[in-house]
């Protein structure tokens, strides 16, 4: 095994548990019997598409860096081929072609964060410079990721080590418990920290174990989509639990409990509209505990009321979850297509 990173590793994280090398972090806890106990969880054989149309929400409402998808046809030379007859060239063919490519953003909609999303400055080697790294002491520049300018102002990215594609390779299926917090809390802006989750899940009766992962349903996805892609920022700031990274009982619970991701219908997981205080270090606290420390990747914009009502219906909160990513080399999210078979 190489040495670590790091001298010292952030107060908290697992860095170097799971290998000084390790690009998975709590992923690595979704092995072959998270996979078994998820197949357990299949009685019916009925799957539900946890996705939201990738256009959707629609505009640049949620993140004005986000644009939403744009298709276009390929082309070559003057010719799109977009309904496009062979016969253009070759006279005697009948074929008709067509083929397309997309502009997106990677975490516009439905997603998955990799580690590569969200690093902080952070002196590992302890000798009183801080500098970016990222999950299990990944240097940004040096290790991970790479901006290069290229000709006519174009930026390239590419992430070298904890890209999405690791999560793609690793394959995330496995057992996921559902948390219905639309039936605790309403499907209203609730701020739920660890006193309010424990009730939600005794109140459900969820039982999360280590391996699994969580995803929790807030609402926000099932307006968004009622929106039709005209999405309303006033009623958007009131709709949907967030859970609040700055509660450190509840960060402490997430180390605890050894759950592997954690994925929601909303945006972002974590409360963003705090009032930061003076000293304040870290505006996304849950993302800095998840996808830092932990190596604990977050899914956003999931869309899950209909498998909620079908779980609720038959008294149930666990289920087979098959959610790879994109296997896109050196992407930092990526849209996602999760399948939950019951
Ligand atoms: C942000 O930049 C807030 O990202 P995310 O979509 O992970 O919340």
């Amino acid at each position: 095994m190489n040495q670590p990173r790091w001298k010292k590793r952030p107060e908290g994280s697992n860095w170097g548990d799971f290998g000084s090398d390790d690009q998975l972090g709590r992923v690595n806890l979704i092995g072959s019997e998270q996979v078994l106990k998820g197949v357990k969880e299949v009685h019916e054989g009925i799957t539900f598409c946890l996705s939201l149309p990738l256009d959707i929400p629609g505009g640049k409402v949620l993140n004005p860096r986000r644009s939403p998808p744009r298709l276009s046809p390929t082309a070559l030379g003057d010719d799109l081929y977009i309904n496009f007859p062979l016969a253009t060239h070759t006279p005697t063919l009948r074929d008709v072609i067509s083929d397309d490519q997309v502009h997106i953003s990677l975490q516009y909609s439905t997603q998955w964060d990799s580690l590569a999303h969200v690093g902080a400055l952070f002196d590992g080697d302890d000798d009183g410079k801080p500098e970016c790294r990222y999950y299990n002491g990944f240097l940004a520049e040096q290790d991970v990721l790479n901006l290069s300018q290229k000709p006519h102002q174009q930026h390239d990215s590419y992430a070298q080590r904890l890209g999405v594609e690791t999560l793609a390779v690793h394959g995330m299926q496995g057992r996921a418990v559902l948390v219905d917090l639309v039936r605790v809390f309403g499907g209203g802006r609730t701020l739920v920290g660890y006193a309010a989750l424990m009730d939600a899940l005794e109140h459900l009766d969820v039982v999360v174990e280590r391996g699994d992962m969580l995803v929790l349903r807030t609402g926000f996805a099932e307006a968004l989509l009622d929106m039709q892609g005209s999405p309303q920022p006033d009623v958007l700031k009131n709709t949907g639990a967030v859970l609040d990274g700055s509660d450190q009982a509840l960060l402490e619970w997430i180390t605890e409990s050894g759950i592997a991701a954690i994925c929601a219908d909303n945006y972002a997981v974590e409360n963003l509209d705090r009032e930061l205080a003076p000293d304040c270090c870290s505006k996304l606290p849950l993302h800095h505990h998840c996808l830092f420390k932990l190596g604990l990747p977050l899914a956003e914009l999931w869309y899950l009321k209909d498998l909620a009502e079908w779980l609720h219906s038959r008294g149930r909160t666990r289920f087979l979850l098959t959610a790879p990513p994109l296997r896109l080399p050196g992407a930092i999210g990526s849209p996602v297509t999760p399948v939950a078979t019951v």
